[in-house]
């Protein structure tokens, strides 16, 4: 019958990527990306809006080391505005006034160094109580005093010719000063010399160690967030407090109401929007006109149980290249969600058309991922689970795999409550990951992921091949970072 002749539909395992001529060292390979209209990173990878996975932590680390953190929607709008903050302050330039330790002329020397000793700085200005800068004092300034004069006043020990800068200036200008004038740190004053913040020269080096990191264009780190397709309300508080992605939250957003609540959202907000998820050609065509990006992926995902409870979903090389061939047409970024378990599967993701890959199991084990450490059977291992499980529902709006009749007992989850293996340092996993993605781009002879995903042509693997390509008739001694059998 007609309805028997089916297409044929591919996944990672389906397919490898055939070697081909290259003068390309894997290191050398530049994995910069876009993953939607205005947000470029320096890595192709995204951490999942899972309350198991993304919250402020792993997105401060995330951004870091180029990628970008999407934070789950599993709390309110206020709790999400307080994580957004958290992120977009964590590499912060200036130290803002709440923040900033002051003196106050009239304490003594021996006070202060107390103070200083206790609030871990090494100087301090001194205001008065208008906050007027009046003069500035350092260990340096102390040092002298602490032998002979410890209950003298700050007054007269600290440095009052202040070098500050006024509120907008550029780390390179901070900088320029600091070594004019051989000094630690500059006050921030506003046009009447009162103190607004500071800038430390440790601040300004600590964040030239994440040259890589992912940065808006006021130097704060990047942060996606995860929207329900029908939350005005979250998108615009986000979007205010400065998300640089919403990302429309759905299982299934071939759906008109979707749809268009997402272009109504999209209209509303400076933030780019990412909408997802899709699988097929025509949910893409149906969105590529104003989405600033798509996401992929109906069921891929390791906690996913969405294809055996419904029937439905699409393997993901194959969602991948139709989404990618609509959206790449119309310059829209694909990003492709779930279901990768190796470095591997994500450089066949990107051959198949993906420009960015966003990854759940693969990252909750880290240390900067929400939950603790368990021990079961002397192996350690973090909680995660699908935003569709019964227990992320309960504890959440999360509303991503909710029908409207569902009840507290009514729920038909579409996901599972799991445990995965502890793995340490997000930015260890991500040097595996990243690793072994610039390793295939080496094997295709492609020096950047737009070549490459020209480039690439895949073989079809068969169940032989399958076998062939994973340690097989040896028993594994020792394991490796990047390989664990599944
Ligand atoms: P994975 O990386 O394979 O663990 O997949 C993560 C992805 O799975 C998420 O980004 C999301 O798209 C999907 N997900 C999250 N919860 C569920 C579920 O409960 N079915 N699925």
């Amino acid at each position: 019958s007609e309805k028997l002749r089916v297409p044929e539909s591919l996944t990672f395992d389906d397919v490898l990527l055939r070697p081909m001529e290259s003068h390309v060292e894997p290191d050398e390979a530049n994995v910069s990306t876009r993953v939607s209209t205005n947000v470029t990173l320096n890595i192709p990878v995204l951490s999942a809006a899972m309350d198991t996975v993304t919250e402020s932590g792993l997105a401060i680390a995330m951004a870091r080391n180029g990628g970008l953190g999407v934070l789950h929607r599993n709390m309110t709008v206020d709790e999400m505005v307080v994580e957004i903050e958290r992120v977009k302050r964590a590499d912060e330039l200036v130290i803002r006034r709440e923040d900033v330790v002051t003196a106050e002329p009239e304490q003594t020397v021996r006070e202060v160094d107390e103070m200083m000793e206790r609030e871990g700085v090494s100087g301090a200005p001194v205001v008065d109580e208008d906050d007027t800068v009046l003069g500035i004092i350092s260990g340096t300034d102390i040092r002298p005093y602490l032998e002979v004069g410890e209950s003298d006043e700050v007054r007269k020990a600290m440095t009052d010719e202040v070098i500050t800068a006024a509120e907008g200036v550029t780390a390179r200008d901070a900088l320029e000063l600091m070594y004019d004038h051989k000094i630690e740190r500059v006050p921030i004053v506003d046009d009447e010399n009162r103190l607004v913040g500071l800038v430390t020269m440790q601040g300004i080096l600590q964040r030239r160690e994440h040259e890589n990191a992912a940065r808006d264009d006021d130097g704060a780190l990047r942060v996606g967030v995860a929207v329900g397709p029908f939350e005005d309300d979250r998108a615009r508080a986000a979007d205010e407090a400065g998300a640089d992605v919403l990302f429309i939250d759905c299982a299934h957003a071939h759906n008109r109401n979707v749809i268009d609540s997402a272009r109504e959202i999209r209209a509303s907000v400076d933030a780019d929007v990412v909408v997802g998820n899709v699988g097929t050609r025509e949910a893409a065509k149906a969105v590529v006109d104003f989405a600033d990006g798509v996401k992929v992926g109906i069921g891929p995902g390791s906690i996913c149980t969405t294809r055996v409870v419904t029937g439905a979903g699409m393997p993901q090389i194959t969602a991948v290249s139709e989404v990618a061939d609509v959206a790449s047409r119309h310059d829209v970024p694909v990003i492709a969600d779930g279901g990768i378990r190796y470095s591997g599967d994500a450089i066949k993701a990107v051959a198949a058309g993906a420009d960015a890959v966003m990854l759940g199991s693969y990252f909750a084990g880290t240390d900067e991922a929400p939950g603790r450490v368990i021990t079961m059977n002397g192996k350690k291992y973090k909680q995660y689970r699908g935003m569709g499980s019964v227990g992320a529902m309960r504890s959440g709006g999360g509303d991503r795999y909710l029908k409207e009749e569902d009840d507290d007992e009514g729920f038909v989850p579409e996901g599972v409550e799991a445990a995965t293996p502890y793995k340490g340092t997000l930015a260890s996993e991500l040097h595996q990951l990243v690793g072994g993605m610039k390793s295939g781009m080496g094997y295709v002879g492609a020096a950047a992921i737009p070549e490459f995903k020209e480039r690439s042509r895949f073989v079809r693997v068969s169940a032989a091949g399958q076998t062939e390509g994973h340690p097989h008739d040896v028993m594994i001694t020792d394991e490796a970072p990047n390989y664990s059998p599944q």
